[in-house]
């Protein structure tokens, strides 16, 4: 049942181009590999666990429980539909600690930014300014280290927050707010709801599976609306905020004859510092002297993102590459932090130069080397961990880089270079974004979000989104979803005329842009919260998100946070479609997730295992909006006349048409 590389018969064209080359080559035949451990394990997954009914929440179980079973509920009574609900639950508040902790870690950062204590600065001033005016602060007269300083005060404060509400949950429609409001989740604070939702589910508590869901959403809300959020914004403010950029991806982005340092994890503050360190004359100068021509960063899953987005470094992998990345045997050192890091890496690496170095007190692994990073002196740190690298230059044995196998892409898809790539310089609004989802050129958008599964091909997100371009549908990525998009050559201009039905293919052709956008990282899929407010705000697709023509996925989802995130749009309004949810073993948890959330929030979760089926349960969900605007009957085409251009400037917008007429 297994075909020779690792990987089930099903997903034999798991690894993609790159990897396949790379593992066909002595020096990584002896490498394990996820893909080989699924096959040495040889079990199937535990029913239980996947259908969420193992509950090991005291020490009278653990409890295994079959729905409608009278004799097998948990010792303590507990039915399907509570322990399913309680496991769900503490996956949306492990997902969200997870974003929230790198989140206080980005806002600490910015603080200490702010005082003047690292070589980063305040480089978005008129975010600085917006977000300024969200937690109100005041900003006439003020010098910007200062305001950011109160920003990153009140900011840190609502991690620990324990009444009132979180102050971004005002960029929200009005709408949703009033939604969050009438059903009582509104985050309290961020940390609180995390800790609620871990007592709630504890054994003998909250029993009542929609009571324990609506604190799920609650908590969810505290990550997509709260620290996802804080992090995006704050690390933009320090970091600059993403413009569109070409870059190259996949295993080719190694360098033969240089240091090759890959950075992996997820908060920026390290991989940012690196990005200083590697232009630094003593540190290029260490390089020479150990035979090397240079530096060459390269990023690693979401890690890689951030800096992908906002500098144009070379990816050379995502969650499922990461193996391979070290498998080359050309990588100096890979610097790791948290989230997303597999601990075969150190194993991969025992007979290499390489070595993995952690750089996060919360993240150590055995074989690895800990070098901590000090936030009190990136540079310093950043430098230390490059010397390190640099010296392992000379120890590089034999090793291979895939060859043919560095991508073009265009990324760096801010919601405000949406905003000008589609707006203009002088409209700067979603404004003709909705205009061409109204006139029907653009049939609505599909998010593709979230990770990748060793368990199923890495196609699945390609043809996705295939199946999403060639109907008309605009698709915005992150996280390694993006990553696997970018592969596969769907983030250069060229693939509009490639994969996209004639409407969509007009409007990415004019503005110049690829039909799948890259927008950043995991907690990058709240700038995705904000691009569907833009758009609601921008009128003429109704007056909440969950009237707009969009839906989203995250088809091969690994982590707890893509469930936290899945949960956050759900509570916005936003239709979810993964490819399983741990929740079909029970009948009631699956109906309210599957259906009776959408009477609460006017959204709900779907499941989908065939890619093809799910992208077009995606389109029927955006067909299903466009009937409810009544906007899906074709409209004539109008051609811009100069009075309609100068319109189009002064900001006003014209409904139906959009900017993509010629
Ligand atoms: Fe079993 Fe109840 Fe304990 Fe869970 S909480 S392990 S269902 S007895
Ligand atoms: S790294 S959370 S595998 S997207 Fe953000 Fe990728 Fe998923 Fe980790």
């Amino acid at each position: 049942m297994s075909n020779s590389r690792g990987g089930c018969e099903s997903c034999n064209e798991i690894t993609g181009a790159s990897a396949k080359d790379l593992l066909n080559q002595d020096l990584a035949k002896q490498v394990r590999t996820a893909y080989d451990r699924i096959e040495d394990r040889g079990v199937s997954a535990c029913l239980f666990g996947s259908g969420g009914t193992c509950c090991r929440n005291c020490n009278m179980g653990p409890c295994q429980i079959i729905d409608g079973v009278e004799s097998m509920v948990g010792i303590c009574g507990a039915t399907a539909a509570t322990v399913v609900a309680r496991n769900f639950a503490r996956t949306v508040a492990a997902g969200t600690a997870a974003h929230t902790d790198h989140a206080r870690e980005m806002v600490m950062g910015f603080i200490e930014t702010a005082k003047g204590n690292t070589p980063h600065g305040i480089k978005d001033v008129a975010k600085l300014h917006a977000m300024a005016e969200i937690f109100g602060v005041e900003i006439e007269g003020r010098d910007k280290n200062e305001i950011a300083l109160e920003l990153g005060e009140k900011a840190l404060a609502e991690f620990g927050q324990q009444k009132g509400t979180l102050a971004m949950l005002k960029r929200a429609p009005a709408k949703q707010q009033k939604i969050w409001k009438e059903k009582g989740v509104e985050p309290r604070g961020i940390d609180r709801e995390v800790v609620e939702t871990m007592h709630r589910t504890h054994m003998g508590v909250d029993q009542d599976y929609k009571n324990l869901m609506k604190q799920a959403s609650r908590c969810s809300l505290a990550d997509g609306w709260g620290a996802s959020m804080l992090s995006t914004e704050l690390t933009d403010i320090m970091f600059g905020t993403p413009v569109p950029r070409r870059a190259i991806v996949d295993l080719g982005v190694l360098s033969a004859d240089k240091v090759n340092v890959t950075v992996h994890g997820h908060e920026p503050l390290l991989a940012e510092a690196l990005c200083l360190a590697a232009e630094d004359e003593e540190m290029l100068a260490l390089a020479k002297k150990v035979g090397a021509k240079g530096i060459n960063l390269a990023g690693v899953c979401c890690t890689g993102n951030e800096i992908l987005m906002r500098r144009g470094i070379p990816v050379a992998g995502s969650f499922i590459q990461q193996e391979m990345v070290l498998a080359t045997g050309a990588v100096e050192a890979m610097v790791v932090d948290v989230q997303c890091v597999m601990q075969s890496v150190a194993q991969v690496v025992k007979e290499k130069h390489t070595d993995i170095i952690t750089t996060n007190y919360r993240a150590k692994m055995p074989d690895a080397i800990h070098m901590q990073f000090e936030e009190e002196d990136p540079l310093g740190s950043a430098k230390r961990i490059l010397t390190h690298a640099i010296n392992n230059f000379k120890k590089r044995g034999e090793y291979y880089i895939p060859k043919n196998n560095k991508v073009d892409v265009v990324v760096g898809f801010s919601h405000e270079s949406i905003n000008y790539m589609l707006g203009g310089r002088f409209r700067q609004s979603y404004r003709p974004l909705n205009d061409n989802i109204i006139n029907g050129r653009i049939k609505g958008l599909g998010a593709l979000v979230g990770c990748e599964h060793y368990k199923y091909s890495d196609d699945v997100h390609f043809k996705i989104a295939v199946e999403l371009l060639k109907n008309n549908v605009l698709v915005l990525a992150t996280g390694c979803a993006a990553q696997a998009l970018g592969r596969r050559g769907l983030m250069r201009p060229e693939a509009a005329s490639e994969y996209c039905g004639a409407g969509l293919a007009e409007v990415c052709e004019t503005v110049g842009m690829p039909p799948v956008l890259h927008v950043g990282s995991c907690v990058d899929n709240s700038r995705l919260l904000i691009a569907l407010t833009e758009m609601v705000k921008a009128g003429g697709l109704g007056d909440d998100i969950s009237q707009l023509p969009a839906c989203g996925t995250a088809p091969l989802w690994m982590s707890e946070k893509a469930v936290a995130i899945g949960q956050y749009f759900v509570t916005s309004g936003a239709h979810v479609i993964f490819q399983n949810l741990p929740i079909s073993g029970s009948k009631q948890m699956s109906d309210f997730l599957l259906a009776g959330i959408k009477e609460e929030y006017g959204a709900c979760w779907d499941c989908e295992e065939d890619p093809i089926k799910l992208a077009r349960k995606m389109i029927k969900a955006i067909d299903g909006k466009r009937a409810a605007l009544g906007i899906n009957k074709k409209q004539d085409r109008v051609l811009f006349d100069m009075e309609m251009r100068r319109d189009l400037s002064s900001g006003q917008g014209i409904p139906g048409v959009g900017c993509g007429q010629k």
